[in-house]
């Protein structure tokens, strides 16, 4: 299914990544939903197992379910479902990345963040309840030139589940099906390459519609977005998955890095999208970076941009805002050297919440990039031009491009050298304000404007020495 099953025009969602539910709950209510976004990724909601490593808890912790009991770091079952309610009220929805193609590692007996226990050497997870007979065999994931191997064997030794066993399909079902009562929008289908798409069909066929109660329309399908690594070149396929739901892009997060990188230039992004080998717009869910990939986890190596080069990753944050291509997610991290740390926490691992400051920025560890300017403010550009088509696309032949989208918005980028030149933007006359450099607040731009005239043309100004690369105007930014 792939509605997303936003409120109006909003049309990207972030994941708060680590976040708790009451914070993720105020954040719906104090900013998401005035800045326009149309949902949030959380991480697991079932039980994980506890892993200890040296003087932290690893964020990795939570791929590994023990149970379905909806406890874990971020809170419990009756936080989870306050903080759902009260996304829906301001029309912000929540997706839950689920983790069903297996349980714990193989590493004895485990304890979950609700109490449980389990056995994975006998694979045996009384909580659930799954038994060894639930389980596909002991062999480990090798070739993934092999697809049996790729599905029936282990991921990193993670006891890997037998979707094809009617049992295991119904007790995961009954699992989604709670939280669809509980008014979620849908699900991130975790490792989804590593299980048969016949399976999957089955699966999400037995999903209930969507909660009524939680503001949706009767009959609506939870949205399906399925993680899918697909770089090419290997035995599984993003097109055994395409009708069943979206699918991750991942040559998309790679490929943007590289150009924004300035490993290529900007120039050849004209044809954009499926001209550059990627699947068709129509599934593909794309992100700069993801919670792997930003830390060297999945695909994508030293191409991927993240905050840590923050100029260069607004720029493709804000290029895949503008752009037409595809279904969006903002990342939002904690910051991190060691790339298995999990997020802020106090000495009893308790998630520490981030603090807001005055600037709307975090503190506490949190680097919110949802919160930065630019990027906000693209969420709001890509409402704004939402159903329109890219057109008056230009180039200077190299680092420097600009285009419109319908008659609605305009953006300019430059990798290299100063662009200071009249410009077509599509936009009906008017004093627009730059959304990059600055906000629009009581009518009054606090960066830089565009002065548009009665031919849409407009003088653009955007130096290589700014903060920015990107200069973005659109209708509802107009003084
Ligand atoms: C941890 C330890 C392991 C240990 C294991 C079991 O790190 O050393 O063996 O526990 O005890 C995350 C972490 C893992 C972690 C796991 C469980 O990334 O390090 O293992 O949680 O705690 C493949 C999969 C893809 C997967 C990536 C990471 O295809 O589905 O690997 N991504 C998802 C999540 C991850 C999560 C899991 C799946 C597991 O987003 O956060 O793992 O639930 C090529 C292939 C890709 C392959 C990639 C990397 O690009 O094409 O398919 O991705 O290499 O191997
Ligand atoms: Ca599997």
């Amino acid at each position: 299914q792939y509605d997303t099953n936003m409120w109006g025009d909003r049309n990207t969602m972030v994941h708060l990544f680590e976040w708790k539910w009451n914070d993720i709950a105020d954040e719906c209510e104090r900013f998401l939903q005035y800045k326009g976004y149309g949902g949030v990724q959380v991480s697991p909601v079932n039980e994980n197992a506890i892993v200890t490593s040296g003087t932290y808890r690893p964020w990795w912790e939570r791929y590994q379910p023990i149970s379905y009991n909806l406890v874990t770091r971020s809170g419990n079952e009756q936080e989870f479902s306050n903080m759902v309610r009260r996304c829906n009220n301001v029309g912000v929805r929540i997706y839950v990345d689920v983790v069903f193609n297996h349980m714990t590692g193989n590493s004895g007996t485990v304890y979950g963040t609700g109490g449980s226990i389990g056995y994975s050497d006998s694979k045996y997870y009384p909580a659930v309840p799954y038994g060894s007979n639930d389980f596909n065999s002991d062999c480990g994931i090798t070739n993934y030139n092999d697809a049996i191997n790729v599905r029936n064997c282990e991921l990193v030794g993670l006891r890997d589940l037998n979707q094809g066993s009617t049992y295991v399909r119904t007790t995961i079902l009954a699992f989604l099906n709670k939280l669809i009562n509980l008014g979620v929008a849908g699900f991130r289908v975790d490792a989804a390459k590593h299980m048969w798409p016949g399976d999957l069909e089955v699966i999400y066929a037995g999903l209930n519609n969507l909660n009524t109660d939680h503001g949706f329309a009767s009959g609506a399908r939870p949205y399906i977005f399925q993680e899918v690594i697909d770089l090419g070149g290997e035995a599984v396929s993003f097109n055994e998955y395409t009708h069943l739901g979206a699918v991750t892009e991942f040559k998309y997060s790679a490929e943007i890095g590289r150009v924004f990188h300035g490993y290529d230039q900007l120039t050849w992004l004209s044809n954009w999208g499926e001209g550059w080998g990627f699947m068709a717009s129509e599934y593909a869910f794309i992100f700069v970076d993801n919670h792997d990939n930003q830390r060297g986890h999945g695909a994508g190596g030293s191409n991927i941009l993240t905050y840590k080069n923050a100029k260069q990753y607004k720029m493709a944050i804000a290029f895949m805002l503008a752009h037409p291509y595809g279904s969006t997610r903002v990342m939002s991290s904690f910051y991190f050297d060691d790339t298995e740390a999990g997020p802020p926490a106090d000495s009893n691992g308790n998630i520490i919440s981030p603090g807001i400051n005055a600037d709307e920025t975090c503190s506490n560890g949190w680097v919110c990039e949802h919160r930065w300017r630019q990027i906000y403010n693209m969420v709001g550009f890509k409402n704004a031009v939402k159903g329109t088509s890219l057109n008056d696309w230009w180039s200077n032949g190299a680092q420097q491009i600009a285009f419109c989208r319908g008659g609605s918005g305009f953006v300019a980028f430059s990798n290299g050298g100063t662009i200071a030149q009249n410009m077509q933007t599509c936009l009906p006359a008017g004093t627009y304000c730059d959304v990059i450099s600055g906000n629009l607040i009581n009518g009054a731009c606090t960066g830089k404007t565009v002065t548009v005239g009665d031919n849409g043309y407009g003088y653009i100004s955007l130096s290589d020495s700014e903060d920015d690369g990107v200069l973005a105007v659109h209708i509802n930014a107009r003084l």
